[in-house]
Formats: structure tokens, sequence, C-alpha cells
């Protein structure tokens, strides 16, 4: 493998020169430039990431810490910011938790071990551990401290769309399956749905899941707690939990939207490719993700102007499990 000493000796010119040329810290001619370039892609030299950080004091990578890619929610949400990292020219360091708060801070406590030179972690609990962690981060969805930036999706008004939705096209006797406890935005969703349902005087029905991921068994045992033909309408706080209780309620003979119109959170590509197609409640990764990353890209560039958090408008996806044969 080629090394700067070997660019040295073929171009010439001084270790300090080329040096300086890789690393963009100081003052190289045009000429030299030119010929440091032309020797780096002839040796096919590919810079020493972990010189660079020693020198430069930086790692060049970046930490996102995600529940899993199991959900195709948070799969497309680490695709897009992984790409940008990448793009950019950092390394993406990519850990999971699956929710487990010990996982969480392993993972946390890795990260910065790398030194990366900022994190972005998705639906974080450990509180302390991320206040302390003296690095630049943003948290999607938890809200951890003032001092730092929380993206998220606009949870409550979600629920409250979801909600108008079913009632608009018709449904009176509602259920949520609610996501699990200690998470932000399954409770900001619920209550979205549950004021809205009292704006209107309507009694609705709240099963609360133990976690977000349940195996599909132990998930139909939760179900069985409920007799679904006492509804008319439904609302699953994510899209891949809707369309496993969609399965669970053809199984059981129900029909959608016939007997029960059904609403998701999420409009993740499942939604699209589910049958009948998935009505659900928009949480764009693509925003989620360009806001998470610039926020912190700004942060590591000392440029960020306000600590405020941003909320993220959400948008109602009609398709094919609500509306017209409902009924
Ligand atoms: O934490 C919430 C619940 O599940 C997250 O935004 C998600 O909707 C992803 O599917």
């Amino acid at each position: 493998m080629a090394s700067i000493r070997d660019i040295a000796k073929s171009t010439g010119l001084s270790i300090s020169t080329i040096s300086r040329y890789i690393n963009s810290s100081g003052y190289v001619s045009k000429d030299s430039a030119e010929l440091i370039q032309k020797v780096i892609d002839e040796m096919d030299y590919v810079p020493n990431r972990n010189a660079q950080a020693i020198f430069n004091k930086k790692s060049g990578s970046i930490g996102l810490v995600i529940p899993s890619l199991v959900n195709p929610f948070f799969s497309e949400m680490a695709t897009i910011i992984g790409n940008k990292i990448q793009d950019d020219g950092y390394g993406c360091v990519l850990c999971f938790t699956e929710d487990i708060p010990e996982k969480e801070e392993d993972a946390l406590d890795l990260l910065k071990g790398y030194r990366v030179d900022g994190i972005i972690v998705a639906r974080g609990r450990s509180v302390d551990k991320i206040q302390k962690l003296s690095i630049p981060v943003i948290s999607f969805e938890s809200i951890i401290a003032d001092e730092i930036i929380t993206v998220s999706a606009d949870n409550y008004q979600g629920g409250r769309m979801a909600f108008e939705h079913l009632y608009e096209e018709g449904s009176r006797k509602m259920i949520h399956i609610k996501g699990p406890k200690g998470f932000i935005a399954p409770e900001e969703r619920c209550k979205g749905f549950l004021d809205a349902s009292a704006d209107k005087d309507v009694a609705v029905e709240v099963l609360e899941l133990s976690t977000d991921y349940l195996l599909e068994e132990d998930l139909d045992k939760a179900l069985n707690q409920v007799d679904f033909r006492m509804y008319d309408g439904l609302f699953v706080f994510n899209d891949i939990n809707c369309i496993h209780v969609i399965s669970y309620l053809r199984r059981q003979g129900l029909s959608i939207p016939g007997d029960l119109q059904v609403i998701g959170f999420d409009n993740s590509y499942l939604s699209e490719m589910n049958l009948p197609r998935l009505t659900t409640i928009e949480q764009s990764p693509q925003e989620i993700a360009q806001v998470s990353y610039h926020c912190l890209k700004d942060l590591m560039d000392g440029t960020c102007r306000s600590t405020a958090n941003r909320i993220i408008p959400v948008k109602l996806i009609k398709r094919d499990t609500t509306g017209s044969t409902h009924g």
C-alpha cells in the first residue's frame, strides 16, 4: 500500500508538502498540487484515516444510534443520514440499541471511545449519559435537556389527524393501539388522538403494547385481548405494527376497510407495498434526516444559532385501508 513517503519520493516534494495537500492544512502551489494528485491517482493512494485523526484531533466519523434496522422507518432514516455522512467524507459508525437502555449506554461509550465528531441518537433514553457526552449531539424524538436539540415529527398533531380522518370517513367506535410507555412519540400520538376524540365527544379505547418489537405470536396474544368486531376504526402507533395488526385482523375474518378502517403512522415504504395499501400519517424520513444532519453539522462547525427543538410537520397519506368501501 502506497504511503505519503512513497508520494514524496515519486514527486520529489517534501513529506510536509504532501501532508499539507492531503490534509488541506496549508499552502501548496498549483503545480505541486497537480503533481501530487497525479501521483496519488497513479499509486491509488488512500490516506490513513487513523493517522489523520491523530494529526487533526478529529476522528472524521459520526455516530448514528438507532433501535434497529428491522423497522423500515429507521432503516430509511439510517440510509439517508448514512449517505449524507459519507457524501461529506465522514465515516458513519452505526450502533443499535434495540431499545435496551444498557445497550444504548454501551453504544454511546463505544462512540465516545472512537472520539466521533458528532452523534445522532434516536429514541435515546440515557438522558444523563447523553447530556454528559461533551460531543455535539442531536436527539431524534427524545427530549434530553434544554441545551440539546431534539428533532421530532409533530406527533401530537399526527394523532389528532388520525382521529379526524377516521371520524370524517364515518368511524364512531374507535380503538388506538399505543406504543410502549416511556417513548415520547407514541405518548404524544395517543394524546393527540384522545384530545381530538374528546373534542367530538366520541369515546375511544386504548390498548398499550409492552414493546415496539413484539414477535408476531406475542403481538397476537396482546391483540387477543380485544374483540375488534366491536370497533369500526383503528389507529396503530406505527406502520410496522399496523401491518402486523392488519394481517391479524384478516386472519380473524375482518375486512379492511369494510368492517374496520385502519390508519398507521410513518409512511414507511411498507405502507405502499401492503395490501390493502395503508392509509397513514407521514413523518418524512428525508426531512427528519436532513434537519437532524444539518443541525449536527452546525453544532460541529460551531455555527448553530439556536438550540430550539425542531418539529417537522406531518401529513395524512390517504390510501386504501380507510374510506369509500367502509360501512
Ligand atoms: O418512536 C416512534 C414509534 O415508532 C417512531 O417514530 C416510530 O413511528 C417508528 O416506526
